[in-house]
């Protein structure tokens, strides 16, 4: 059985004081006894915070983005191995926020993803189409290439440290949600492109989550198909409430 997971992505959201509100909210309101991984991605500053205050809970910790050198003149960034020393074990990765503003390539991100897991931190891996590419019906190149140039590089053994997240552009933040039946489509194909590449083993234990707009009226109908394994959200991990019902969907 692969893994459920849900996760959410705070983005540039929530100062201290609110981080520690939401937390405390989180840790009233998700349910405990469900058989689904719960994740949570404050922004940089309020991490280690994070970690401590959710160390007795089943909630986990992850970092939005990394640098992907060891140390160095590198202003304003922040390594793996200081992710670690905080107890951070998950990061994630080529969110299209950070290719499209950013100008993150699939070469950096696959030097992040190397970095990432040289330091044994799990990579939650994000990649998608952006409209243009979906109208000129190059949605499933787009979405292969993105694997092959910014992730296959790595050895069959570090699988287990990967976690895929689908996020076609045009439905992060703008309401429109891909159909069930377009992300049960594309996750097929992105499982069977790993399949291609590594093996069955690894194709069918790796979870594939889906991301963008999605909210409590979509979770169930999103969650409910074959290869979607959870969820990365955002806008609707802001709420407690939310994102308590969308984990209960799974
Ligand atoms: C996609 C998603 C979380 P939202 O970026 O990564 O955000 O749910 O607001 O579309």
């Amino acid at each position: 059985m692969r893994q459920k997971i849900v996760a959410g992505n705070w983005k540039m959201n929530k100062n201290t004081e609110e981080t520690e509100d939401l937390l405390n909210e989180l840790i009233d309101k998700l349910p405990n006894d469900k058989d689904v991984e719960i994740i949570v991605a404050p922004t940089f500053v309020n991490l280690s915070s994070a970690v401590n205050h959710l160390e007795f809970t089943n909630i986990q910790v992850a970092a939005q983005n990394m640098h992907q050198a060891e140390s160095g003149a590198f202003t304003g960034e922040i390594s793996a191995d200081m992710l670690k020393s905080i107890g951070v074990n998950t990061v994630i990765l080529g969110h299209s926020e950070r290719r499209a503003i950013f100008h993150e390539t699939d070469a950096i991100i696959s030097f992040k993803v190397d970095a990432a897991l040289k330091h044994d931190l799990r990579v939650i891996f994000c990649f998608g189409e952006e409209l243009k590419d979906r109208q000129n019906k190059q949605h499933f190149n787009i979405v292969e290439n993105q694997l092959r140039d910014g992730l296959f590089q790595i050895d069959k053994s570090a699988w287990e440290n990967i976690v895929l997240a689908y996020e076609p552009v045009w439905a992060i933040g703008t309401g429109e949600t891909a159909s069930p039946e377009q992300a049960q489509e594309m996750h097929e194909f992105i499982r069977e492109t790993v399949r291609k590449a590594f093996g069955s083993d690894i194709a069918e234990d790796v979870s594939i989550l889906y991301g963008g707009s999605v909210k409590p009226e979509n979770a169930k109908e999103i969650f409910g198909k074959p290869d979607v394994d959870g969820g990365l959200i955002g806008g609707a991990a802001l709420k407690a409430d939310d994102f308590a019902a969308i984990v209960n969907a799974i």
